[in-house]
Formats: C-alpha cells, structure tokens, sequence
C-alpha cells in the first residue's frame, strides 16, 4: 500500500500564494526516467567505473576516448527514455505560478522535454560539446571526421560540455540559481544527495533569504534537518500528489 503524502497547509499556502518557485533537482529526478543516479553502482554498463574518477578533466586528459564513450552511452541513454510524472509536474507548475525557475545539477536534458521553460543547467548537458581548446560549444558534433572523441576546426579535443569535478562552474550559471532561490516565495529541492557543492548551498541560501524549503528525496539527506519540510517518497508519486494538493485535479 503505498502511503500518500501529506504536505502541511502552510507549505500548499504558500505555493498557492506564491509569484516565484524554484525547484532544485538532481540525478534522482531522473531516475524514474530510467537514469541511474551516481550513487547506483548497479549500472551494468559502467559500474566498474566510479563517476567521481570519469567525471574529471584528469580522466579525460589520460584517456579521452573512455571518457567520451561514457558520455556518448549516457546521452543515448537519456535521448532513448521519457521524463517522468515528476519532470511533468514540475513543468506544470508554470501554469499556476508567475516565475518558475529550475535550477538542475542534472544533463539529461529531460526537464526542457517535459515542458519546463525556465531551466539553469548548473553542470552543463550531455546535448552540447565544447573545444577543450578554444571553448567554441557545439549542439551538432557529427560528421566531424573518424576521430574519437571528434576535432574541433582548431584541432582541438572536443569534449561534453559538463562541469567536471574540480572544475568551475560558469559564473552566470551559478549567480543565476542563487538570484532565482533568493528571490523564490519556495524552494522544492527533489531527488538529490545534497553532498556536490556548490549546488548543495542553494537551498541554505533560500532559507536564508525567507524561502520556505521543501525536500523530496527517497531517503534523508544532510538538507533533511535543516530545511522547513520534507517528504520521503519517489519524486515521480510526490510531485503529482503535491500539485493534486495544491490545486486539486
Ligand atoms: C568546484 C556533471 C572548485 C558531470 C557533476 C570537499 C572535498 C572534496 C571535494 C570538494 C569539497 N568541496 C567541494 C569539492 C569539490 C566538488 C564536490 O563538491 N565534491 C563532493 C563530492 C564533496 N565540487 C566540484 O568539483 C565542483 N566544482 O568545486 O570547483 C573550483 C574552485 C575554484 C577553481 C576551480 C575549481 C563541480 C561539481 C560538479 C561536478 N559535476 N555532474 C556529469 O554528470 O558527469 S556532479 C554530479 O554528482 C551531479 O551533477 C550531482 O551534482 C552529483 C550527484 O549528486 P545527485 O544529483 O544528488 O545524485 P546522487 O546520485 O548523489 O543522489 C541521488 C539522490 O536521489 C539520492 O539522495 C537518492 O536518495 C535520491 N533518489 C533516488 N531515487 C529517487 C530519489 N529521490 C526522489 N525520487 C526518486 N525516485
Ligand atoms: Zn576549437
């Protein structure tokens, strides 16, 4: 049986009162798309690897082609699955509220295809590529010769234009999550370990700012305790039973 959520009144006032929402999503967002989650050491395909050791420059730079094929699996994989019941009412919520930001740490692409049109991609996306030499970024890659990974015109290595660990992030993307969670009425911050920072200090600087928090996630995380709010449950049962809550059908 499974237990439907409840959310408190002031959480679904405040949501039925509010000009700006920002939603702060991570892999487990997506992992009722099908996506494995970084903490799913179970992907068959890659699981011998750990992220933390191919999601780095230093990776790409001893072993290009590895790196690049664990990237190109992982775009097929999320171009090959549908956004779930959680991206789908997160993109709802544009119909009942003035502002709605989403600020993901995923590159799955999957919230723009479930309708989400205000989407800050905090660690880049699996669709683009970038010259790891002169920057130029690139929505088209193919027919770019027999090499792996493929040659920029300057020669240089393309790459995904992710943001690797112990690499910046862009400045404009980072300064506009924080704008958008400090100027949100509420935070929803759904399927993510909260550990990766600087994305893991948006919501602090939300509540920080007067924004009433709300966490989903299927297990507690380091955020559990310090936020307003939070619902143990699947992003993809919750968020359709929180706009059900909100808004009725
Ligand atoms: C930077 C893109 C510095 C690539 C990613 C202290 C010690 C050591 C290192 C550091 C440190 N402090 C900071 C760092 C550096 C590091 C960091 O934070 N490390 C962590 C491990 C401590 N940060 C960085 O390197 C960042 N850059 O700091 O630069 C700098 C400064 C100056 C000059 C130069 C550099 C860059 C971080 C970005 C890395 N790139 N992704 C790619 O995708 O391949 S991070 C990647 O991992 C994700 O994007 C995400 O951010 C993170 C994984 O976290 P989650 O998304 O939360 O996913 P996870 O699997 O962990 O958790 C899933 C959650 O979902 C779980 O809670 C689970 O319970 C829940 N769940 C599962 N199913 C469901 C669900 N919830 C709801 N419903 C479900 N169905
Ligand atoms: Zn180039």
């Amino acid at each position: 049986m499974i237990s439907v959520p409840t959310f408190s009144e002031v959480l679904l006032g405040t949501l039925r009162g509010a000009e700006r929402v920002a939603i702060l999503t991570g892999a487990g967002a997506s992992k009722e798309s099908g996506i494995p989650t970084f903490r799913d050491a179970d992907d068959a395909l890659w699981g011998r690897y750990d992220v933390r050791d191919l999601a780095t420059p230093e990776a790409f730079g001893r072993n290009p082609k590895l790196v690049w094929d664990w990237y190109e699996a992982r775009r097929r994989a999320a171009a090959g699955v549908a956004p779930n019941a959680g991206h789908a009412a997160i993109a709802r919520l544009e119909e009942k509220i003035l502002e709605v930001t989403v600020i993901t740490q995923n590159v799955d692409g999957l919230h723009q295809r479930a309708g989400s049109t205000r989407v800050i991609e905090l660690h880049g996306s699996l669709f683009r590529v970038r010259c790891s030499r002169c920057d130029r970024v690139f929505a088209d890659w193919s027919g770019r010769g027999p090499h792996v990974p493929p040659r920029c015109a300057c020669r240089g290595l393309l790459r995904p234009d992710v943001v690797w660990f112990g690499e910046m992030l862009s400045i404009e993307a980072i300064q506009s999550a924080r704008r958008a969670a400090g100027r949100a009425d509420a935070l929803l911050v759904v399927g993510t370990s909260a550990v990766v920072q600087p994305a893991a200090s948006v919501p602090l600087e939300a509540m920080r700012a007067g924004a009433y928090v709300l966490e989903i996630n299927a297990e507690p995380t380091p955020l559990t305790g310090v936020v307003n709010e939070s619902v143990i449950g699947r992003s993809g049962d919750v968020l359709p039973a929180l706009w059900r809550a909100a808004w009725g059908e």
